[in-house]
């Protein structure tokens, strides 16, 4: 089989951002430009060569021909064997268990996660490393480094190959074995919680509806939680991958998976409601008309953790993400164990898990997960509700509500200011970090910051150090206001501002967390000057 040296353009918009490189579908299918950015993964991770790689996506618009491409060009880069999942399906967090499983050298993400897809929608590309989890950035820094004076793509003259049929195939030396994209994932979720009780459970009449959204997970929780929990048929909605997702976003939130959420109103009869995301990373947890908000979910997951099977012997320790809220911070006191604040995104809790400092982490933005992958993993959670319920026989209501009673509640919101100009952007986060000297010690109305600073992590493993990580003001009550921008969006700039207050006694306060922070909510728009800066004088998008 002939490998050809085919001669190419730099882009110079091959930087990965908080989770890959993430544009449109159009911008991909520019010639050679999903080339350039793969050839330039496949020359910063060299000890691929010769070794395991793991690659399938979410299915998604342009899923199956990037399949194909990459296939011709891991064949002529020198890689033995791939995994792809059939018709080249495979979650974010089945990707990753599968090249821990079979000690891959790494893998390859096809997704734009909770993005849309379609023709017009986005496309996304993400490499991991060979403990499952994303690359760190010095690694897609250097990616995007090579990328910008790239002149030629290895790949080999070869048929496409059928994606459909499980087995064996070979191009050139390259062995390709097509696998089920839902085994060895399900089998590691029987080893982690209990599934027979999860199962009585459903037997003795318990129901629930699960929302895949069109995207990946709907072949995961049919076999999971239908076929093998035996929950009741239609449990699982929207259960068909599509390539546009039926048209929606696949991004699980109250605004996103709103027919899941009219489906768990009061005069419902199912008691639990779940939904995932495009790559199946992310969770939605809900109960009859209540909704368990992702920050509270990742404290109520460690407190309760050593009542589940694998998580028996306790946790090391937690992590979340520094926008998320402090809930889980509480629990980790209690426990005794230390609790990490990492930046954005799941690529910084991979040391952490593999330096066994910590058992659980999780982020903000619908994200939770465990030591038995490295990504968020959005399945792994309901199925942590559901053996959570299964044990304490209550709804999800009464679960929360007495967490809060017991930790205290951290009221809490994210407001999304999408696509606003990218210039605007920037200037409204220079102002911000031009005014921490002003603002320490300022006082608005009977709140007043402590502390403020443009967020730096240095990692406690490697001691590497990534600042810049986004603005937070720490008020003397323990409230707090942070600001970043988002590195996944495809269009301009999205404005990020989370707004947080602790609240130790709950029976003081039942307000709508709206009101609760409304104080708090205004200072962050005046301090930031967000309506004269951008023009908007709403959020986007509210979680
Ligand atoms: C967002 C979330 C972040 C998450 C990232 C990838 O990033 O805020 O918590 O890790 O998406 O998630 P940003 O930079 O847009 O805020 V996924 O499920 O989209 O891969
Ligand atoms: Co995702």
């Amino acid at each position: 089989m002939n490998t050809n040296k085919i001669t190419t353009q730099a882009f110079n918009d091959q930087k990965p951002g908080t989770s890959g490189l993430r544009k449109k579908v159009k911008v991909f299918q520019q010639t050679n430009y999903l080339e350039n950015f793969v050839q330039s993964v496949f020359h910063v991770a060299e000890n691929i060569k010769g070794e395991t790689l793991v690659l399938g996506g979410d299915g998604r618009y342009y899923n199956k021909q990037a399949i194909q491409i990459i296939l011709k060009m891991a064949a002529a880069n020198g890689i033995a064997k791939v995994l792809v999942g059939q018709n080249g399906l495979l979650s974010t967090p089945a990707v990753s268990a599968l090249i821990r499983q079979h000690k891959a050298a790494g893998g390859i993400i096809l997704s734009a996660s909770h993005n849309p897809g379609g023709p017009n929608a986005d496309f996304g590309i993400k490499f991991n490393i060979n403990n499952g989890g994303p690359a760190p950035t010095p690694f897609t820094d250097a990616v995007y480094e090579y990328s910008q004076h790239i002149s030629s793509y290895d790949m080999v003259d070869s048929a496409d190959i059928d994606l459909d049929a499980l087995g064996q195939i070979n191009i050139g030396d390259m062995l390709v074995e097509i696998i089920d994209p839902v085994t060895e994932y399900a089998e590691l979720m029987s080893h982690l919680f209990d599934f027979n009780s999860i199962k009585a459970m459903f037997d003795s009449g318990f129901t629930m509806r699960f929302d895949a959204m069109h995207a990946i997970t709907g072949p995961y929780a049919m076999e999971i939680i239908e076929n093998i929990l035996g929950a009741e048929p239609g449990t699982v909605i929207n259960a068909e991958p599509l390539e546009d997702f039926g048209g929606g976003h696949p991004d699980p939130n109250l605004v996103h998976a709103h027919e899941l959420v009219s489906l768990l109103s009061n005069e419902s009869t199912h008691s639990f409601g779940a939904a995932s995301d495009g790559d199946g990373d992310r969770n939605m947890i809900i109960g009859k008309n209540f909704f368990v908000t992702p920050s509270d979910s990742l404290a109520i997951m460690a407190a309760n953790a050593h009542l589940l099977p694998g998580y028996k012997s306790g946790l090391s320790g937690v992590a979340r993400s520094m926008p998320t809220s402090a809930a889980v911070d509480r629990v980790a006191e209690k426990l005794g164990i230390e609790c990490y604040e990492t930046p954005t995104g799941w690529k910084f809790f991979g040391n952490l898990l593999d330096d066994n400092k910590i058992t659980l982490c999780g982020e903000e933005s619908f994200g939770s997960g465990s030591d038995h992958v490295r990504e968020k993993d959005g399945l792994w959670a309901v199925l942590f509700w559901l053996n959570l319920i299964a044990i304490k026989k209550q709804s999800v209501a009464k679960i929360v509500t007495d967490h809060w009673a017991h930790f205290g509640q951290n009221y809490y919101c994210r407001h999304d200011y999408e696509a606003i100009d990218s210039q605007i952007a920037d200037d409204l986060m220079l102002h911000l970090v031009n005014s921490l000297d002003d603002l320490q010690g300022q006082s608005f109305g009977n709140y007043r910051i402590e502390n403020c600073d443009n967020f730096s992590y240095t990692d406690p493993v490697d001691n590497s150090i990534s600042s810049n990580q986004g603005i937070r003001l720490l008020f003397s009550d323990g409230s707090r206001i942070v600001y970043r921008l988002s590195g996944t969006g495809t269009e301009g700039a999205t404005l990020r501002v989370y707004i947080e207050k602790f609240e130790a006694d709950v029976s003081q306060q039942n307000g709508e967390t709206q009101n609760v922070l409304s104080d708090l909510i205004e200072i962050a728009n005046n301090v930031a000057q967000i309506k004269t800066r951008t023009g908007r004088m709403d959020p986007d998008v509210i979680t």
